[in-house]
Formats: structure tokens, sequence, C-alpha cells
């Protein structure tokens, strides 16, 4: 990795803020790691490093030596977060990077203090003041001239901080995948769009379902969903990538990134879902992945799965999820993907290779960034959300999501589809009922164009008549389980509920 795709202060800052905060702060939940809350906190770090800085101006009285030390402590403070982020380049940058901004601090806060306009000690007017008193050895700007000072001085350092992301963009790692994927040893069938049925006598239709906004059986990786604690995505060359299988195992080995794609790969449809999807949210999308069972690993390193009862993928980025090692040679899909849907995983998906499991919420499983695989025991080791607060297993609760009418809509009156998607990855659906206004509950037609482990796109027609509407869904699984109407928040271990829709229909 060079060394400019490391972390820089703020965001080095924010991953031990994220790290330290993120089990105690409620707010701070697996569920606020989209990207605008990512953007909130790194702006919030630099709004309060601004105030700090104003504030050490006024409590040192404006001496700039006891200004230079208070600058200082927080250039050691930005050197250690930089030095010890998981995605750190070495001390020498964490260093150099602190010492040249806390010098531009200082070095900015001379300048200002030089031309910042003062009162006239002895003259009661400025203006009577002459022009070439004794002590105004120092040029005084008026008020006007120091505000157009400020604010060039903070556009050079924007300039300047905007060059240093540049540079840092322009590193040239080559972690864009450009590689060609090996052919899949075996596949799931891929799914073509067609007209929707109009009745419930359509189920069991094997191409997806064309409603509009619906969503697509297929997830497009523009639009998959993004959860994970990283401020900075880590970009890894495959040329320096490993994978490490360890722990309790016979033989421990390590992979390049060509060993892995010349290994046997399979090709799956899995529906991946994040614990903090509220009811009807979207923290959920389904994507064909292709990659080598879990399983096939496993074998080669030697693993008894009674004994080493806990596989934890590690991140490079330190986190880490464990699930039971069961779950790998249950028969389930299990998989280290290195493509998503026929394209190699999106940077922001884990690339160049990630943990895909069927059936467990991605916090347990889902390891994208993924370094090793290590073979412990259940007691021995905690992934990064169980000390914060969440559930050590993680089985995905089935359920159903009401996409069409959309939210917060009004509908006209006449005959309207109502539609959604259910899943119960590594399971599979078995049923799906709708009900209007607290009535009857209707079986709808089901599109069985994916498998058990990917969601089923589902409709029921409905003449719509005027007036307030409450709508409801429910999803049974293969084994017979309806979804659970108790309403839970998603800590510690998903939401549940009947999905619940209110529409107004003129
Ligand atoms: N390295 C790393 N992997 C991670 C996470 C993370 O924070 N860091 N978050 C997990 C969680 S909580 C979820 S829901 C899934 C989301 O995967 P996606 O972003 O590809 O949709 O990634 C999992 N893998
Ligand atoms: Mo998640």
């Amino acid at each position: 990795m060079a060394w400019s795709s490391g972390p820089t202060p703020v965001t080095a800052i924010g991953t031990d803020f994220v790290d330290r905060f993120a089990g105690s702060l409620k707010t701070l939940a697996v569920d606020l790691f989209g990207s605008n809350d990512k953007r909130a906190l790194l702006i919030g770090i630099v709004v309060i490093a601004i105030a700090i800085g104003a504030l050490l101006g006024v409590a040192t009285g404006a001496r700039w030596k006891r200004l230079a030390i208070g600058f200082a402590a927080f250039g050691v403070l930005g050197a250690v977060a930089m030095g010890t982020h998981p995605l750190s380049t070495g001390w020498p940058p964490a260093i150099a990077v602190n010492a040249l901004a806390v010098a531009a601090g200082i070095a900015s806060f001379i300048v200002l203090t030089r031309l910042s306009p003062r009162p006239a000690r002895s003259a009661p007017s400025r203006a009577n003041a002459p022009a070439t008193s004794a002590c105004e050895a120092r040029p005084a700007l008026n008020r006007r001239q120091f505000a157009v000072a400020v604010g060039g001085t903070v556009a050079v350092t924007a300039g300047i901080a905007q060059f240093g992301r540049n540079v840092r963009r322009f590193d040239g790692v080559a972690a864009r995948p450009t590689s060609s994927l090996p052919p899949p040893a075996s596949t799931t069938l891929a799914p073509t769009a067609a007209a929707a049925p109009t009745t419930a006598a359509a189920s069991g239709a094997t191409a997806t379902f064309d409603i509009p906004g619906l969503s697509a059986f297929v997830t497009p990786n523009s639009e998959f969903f993004r959860i994970d604690t990283a401020l900075q995505v880590p970009r890894l060359d495959t040329d320096s990538w490993t994978l490490t299988v360890d722990g309790m195992v016979d033989a421990p080995f390590t992979l390049t990134f060509d060993e892995l794609l010349a290994l046997p790969s399979v090709e799956r449809t899995v529906t991946l879902t994040c614990v903090s999807n509220e009811v009807n949210g979207d923290l959920i999308g389904n994507a064909v992945w292709q990659g080598v069972p879990l399983v096939d690993l496993l074998e080669r390193a030697g693993v008894d799965p009674d004994i080493a009862t806990q596989l934890v993928g590690h991140s490079v980025d330190r986190f880490a999820a464990g699930f039971p090692t069961a779950a790998a040679y249950d028969g389930r899909t299990a998989l280290v993907a290195y493509a998503m849907n026929g394209a190699p995983l999106p940077l922001e998906h884990g690339f160049p290779a990630r943990l895909v499991v069927a059936g467990l919420y991605g916090y347990v499983s889902a390891t994208k960034w993924l370094e090793r695989i290590e073979l412990t025991t259940w007691e021995a080791f905690d992934g990064y959300w169980v000390p914060r607060g969440w559930s050590k297993e993680g089985p995905i609760k089935t359920m159903a999501r009401i996409d069409v009418p959309r939210r917060d809509t009004d509908i006209d009156a006449g005959p309207t589809p109502i539609a959604g998607v259910a899943w119960a990855p590594n399971i599979g659906i078995e049923r799906v009922e709708v009900q209007v206004d607290f009535g009857e509950w209707v079986e709808c037609a089901l599109n069985r164009i994916g498998n058990d482990d990917t969601w089923v796109q589902w409709m029921t027609p409905w003449d719509a008549v005027p007036g307030d509407h409450t709508i409801r869904a429910r999803a049974t699984d293969r084994t017979g389980a309806t979804q659970t109407d108790q309403i839970a928040s998603v800590a510690p271990n998903g939401a549940s509920g009947y999905p619940t829709r209110r529409v107004w229909v003129r």
C-alpha cells in the first residue's frame, strides 16, 4: 500500500472516535454508518478542531509560545491517531503530516496577529492618530482588510489541504479492479425482466415482476447498500494482498489473489442484509456473488468444526465478524467472494475479497477487505459489534417489505398492485400475505426466479377505493414459521414486526 492511501489526521481521529463510541452512543449504532453519517462525522471533527483552535487562542491570551504548545499537543494527538490507525502506513507520514499542520497553524497565527487591527492605545480616536505613530511599527489593517487576510489564510489552507487530497488520490495504487474473472464452475440462473402478472394466479412466475417502484430482483452494484465502520475505504493492491487461513487448523496457509482466483469457484445469488435494517428499511440487497466456497478453504487447512467452533473473518481495517464454524459445513452458501454481479468486488463492498454467508446478518459474517480467516472457539473471541451491545449470533429474521405503494404517496382509486420483496436467506420464503385495513389476509403471487438464499418478489392486485388505508404484509418461511408481529427495534439482533404502509387514495 502506498502511504498516500493511508489515513489523514481527520479520518484517523474519526476512526478512533468510531471505535471508542460506536457501542455507547446509540446514535452511532451499526445503521449510522452510511456515507452521509461519515461525512457528518468528518465535518464535525474539522469544526470542533477549529473551535478548539479559537479557544486556545483566547485561553493563551494570544501569546504565541503558549499557543504553539497547545497546537503541538494537538499535533501529537493527530500523529498518534494516524500512526496507530488500522490502515496506517507508518510513523514517518503520521509525524510529517502533523508536524506540517502544526507549523502551518502557528505560522498563520503569527501572520494574522501581526496583521490584526489593534485599538490605538493613546489616541481616543483612530482617525485622529498620526499616521506615523511610534507604536504603529507593525502594519495596522482595518477590520475589512483584516477580514480579507483571515479569508486569504483560510483559502490558502484549504487549497493546501485540497492539494494534499489530490496527491493522495493520484497515488496510482492498483486498486481499481481490472483483472478478468475466471469462469465459475457452477452458477445460478440470471433473471430477465417481464411484464407483471395481473392476478395472483400467476404465482410461480419465472421472470421478474415489472412493477414501477418494486425492487429489481438483482440489486445493481451502484445501488447496493453500504454499511461499515470505515471512514476511508481501504484500497488494497492485489499484487500484495494475501488471505491467510489460520488459528485452530492443522495446516495454516496463505493465498495470493492470483491463487485465490485459480481455485474452483461458484456463482451464487444471495440476499445480504444488515441487522440495522428497519422494518420496511432499505439496508438490504440481492446480488450474484462469485467466489470460492469457504468449506474448500477449511478442508485444505484441516478444521474440526466441533473443536474450532467459531470462524472469524478479519478485515485489514481491524473489523472482525465471527459466526459458528458449523455454518460453513451445513450446506448453505458460504463464500470468499471476489465478484459481485459479474464485476470484481467494488472497493466499497470489500475489494479484493469478502465473506458472504447466506442467512446471517452482515455484522456477524460478511467481512469486507478480508485478510484473514481465523478458526477459534466460540468463547475465545467476540466480533467487532458484540462488545458494543449486539448479539453474538445474528441469524437473519424472516421478513417482508412493502415497496408499492411507495411511502408517503397519494394514489388514484382503481386497480393498483401491492408489491414488495420478502426474504429468509438459507431457509426460503414459503408464502407472503397482505392485509388491507385489518381485514382478511390474502396470499400473494410470488416470483420464484431465485433460490432459498434470495429474496422473492411478491405482488397482489388491489382495487383501491378512496380513503385512508392501512396495508400490512407478512412472510412465512419454509420452516412454516410466519414472521412475528411483535415490534422490536434493530438492536440487539434485528427489527421485527409486520411491515405497514398507510396510503391515501383519491
Ligand atoms: N471490514 C468490514 N466489513 C464489514 C463491515 C465493516 O464495518 N467493516 N460491516 C459489516 C456489516 S454490519 C454489513 S451489514 C455488511 C454490509 O455489506 P455491504 O456494505 O457490502 O452492503 O458488511 C459487513 N462487513
Ligand atoms: Mo450490518
